[in-house]
C-alpha cells in the first residue's frame, strides 16, 4: 500500500492509522500546489480530485476520502474500528463529525483569500465543536469509549491545526488529550516522517 500525503494535512490521520495497525506501507509526499508527487508523477492522474489522502492498493486501485480510507485501513487490519456493535457506529459517527463539522471549518485558515471576518466566524463554530468534544471526552483517554480508534487519529490532526494554525485555545481536557496523543509512538513516528515533529 502507498499513502499519498502532504505534511500535516488530513492524510496524517491515515499515516497514524497505518502505523497503529502494523501494516507494511510506503508513503509519497505530494506538492498540493503543483499537483506533483515527490517522484515527479502527476498527482491528478492518481487522484483526479487533486487532494490527499489517496491510498494506492496492491492491485492498482486508488481509494480516496478520509472516512473511507480510515475505515478501509481499520477493517483490513481488524483494529481501530470494531466489526460490529454500537461502538462501530459511534466511531463512525465521531469520525464523520470530525470530517464534516471540524475539519471543514478550518478551510478559511488554509485559504489565502479568507479575510479575518471569515476566520473569526470559523473560530466561533470551532469553539462550539471543541466544547462538545471536550464534554464527550470526559475523563477518558480516547474520544469513543476506552480504546484508540480512527476517530482519535483524525481528531488529533484537527487539534494540531487548532493549536498550530488557527491559534485556538482548546478546552482543558481536550488539550490534555492532545498532549498525551502527541507523545504516542505511532503519532511521533508519523510526524517525524512528515517532517513536522
Ligand atoms: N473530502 C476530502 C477532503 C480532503 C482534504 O481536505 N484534503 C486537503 C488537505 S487536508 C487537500 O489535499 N487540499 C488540497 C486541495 O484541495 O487542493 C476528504 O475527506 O478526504
Amino acid at each position: 500500500m502507498k499513502l499519498y500525503y502532504a505534511p500535516g494535512a488530513c492524510s496524517l490521520a491515515d499515516h497514524i492509522a497505518l502505523i497503529e495497525t502494523g501494516e507494511r506501507f510506503d508513503v509519497e509526499k505530494v506538492d498540493l500546489k503543483a499537483k506533483r508527487t515527490e517522484s515527479g508523477a502527476d498527482f491528478t492522474a492518481i487522484n483526479p480530485k487533486g487532494y490527499v489522502p489517496a491510498l494506492g492498493l496492491e492491485d492498482g486501485t486508488v481509494l480516496t476520502e478520509n472516512i473511507a480510507v480510515l475505515s478501509y485501513l481499520a477493517d483490513r487490519a481488524g483494529s481501530l474500528l470494531p466489526d460490529n456493535g454500537m461502538r462501530r457506529w459511534r466511531v463512525l459517527e465521531t469520525t464523520a463529525f470530525v470530517s464534516t463539522e471540524v475539519h471543514k471549518n478550518f478551510k478559511p485558515f488554509f485559504s489565502p483569500d479568507a479575510d479575518d471576518k471569515r476566520k473569526a466566524e470559523a473560530r466561533d463554530i470551532l469553539d462550539k465543536r471543541f466544547a462538545y468534544l471536550n464534554e464527550r471526552l470526559g475523563d477518558r483517554d480516547y474520544i469513543v469509549e476506552d480504546e484508540m480508534s480512527i476517530a482519535d487519529c483524525y481528531l488529533f490532526v484537527t487539534l494540531r491545526w487548532a493549536k498550530e494554525v488557527a491559534k485556538i485555545s482548546l478546552p482543558a481536557r481536550l488539550d490534555a488529550y492532545y498532549a498525551r496523543l502527541k507523545e504516542r509512538p505511532s503519532i511521533r513516528k508519523a510526524m517525524e516522517t512528515e517532517g513536522i515533529a
